[in-house]
């Protein structure tokens, strides 16, 4: 039952491994089954123009009976639950957790852009979410695979943790 939906995580303080089990554990629930979740990455941060400290990210593949603006909420309550405090762009984070795909789904609006309007062009995102899903599609049919050979894509560092398992 449910829809399937994908979701990015990434935590860049505190204790960054522990942040992201904890999220995947409080995600879990009778709205929300988190089917797969892919490895731990650890990732240099992304479209900043101040010093950040490294990212761990990772991709859960979710199905649940909540439509888009709820699961927004809900994804909000588990990163205040993980301690997120929203300041200003830029400031390390607990946690943080964006839908990047939503089955059947696309939509714009102030709150809430589904795919994730910045998922084209970030490596973070798009290798965990391909070992997840590996014949994955946009909306419009574009394989997600052809995003990764994108030269930009390709630059950006990111390293798999060898032997961190979020299975619950
Ligand atoms: N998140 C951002 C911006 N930049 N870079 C990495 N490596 N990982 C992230 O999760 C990330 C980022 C905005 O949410
Ligand atoms: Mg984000
Ligand atoms: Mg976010």
């Amino acid at each position: 039952m449910g829809v399937n939906a994908w979701l990015s995580l990434g935590s860049n303080q505190g204790d960054r491994l522990r942040n992201l089990r904890e999220a995947i554990a409080r995600l879990h629930s009778e709205q929300v089954q988190v089917v797969r979740c892919a490895s731990v990455y650890e990732t240099e941060p992304v479209g900043y123009d101040t010093p950040q400290p490294m990212y761990l990210n990772t991709v859960v593949q979710v199905r649940t009976s909540l439509p888009p603006m709820d699961l927004l909420e809900y994804v909000m309550a588990v990163e205040q639950a993980g301690g997120r405090v929203r300041t200003h762009y830029g400031n390390p984070r607990t946690i943080d957790i964006d839908i990047v795909l939503y089955e059947g789904v696309q939509m714009q609006s102030e709150r809430l852009t589904i795919p994730h309007p910045r998922m084209y062009g970030r490596a973070f995102v798009l290798v965990p979410l391909l070992e997840v899903s590996p014949d994955l599609t946009l909306p419009d049919g574009t394989p997600i695979r052809l995003l990764l050979e994108q030269p930009e894509v390709r630059a950006q560092k990111i390293w798999k943790l060898p032997d961190a398992n979020l299975s619950l």
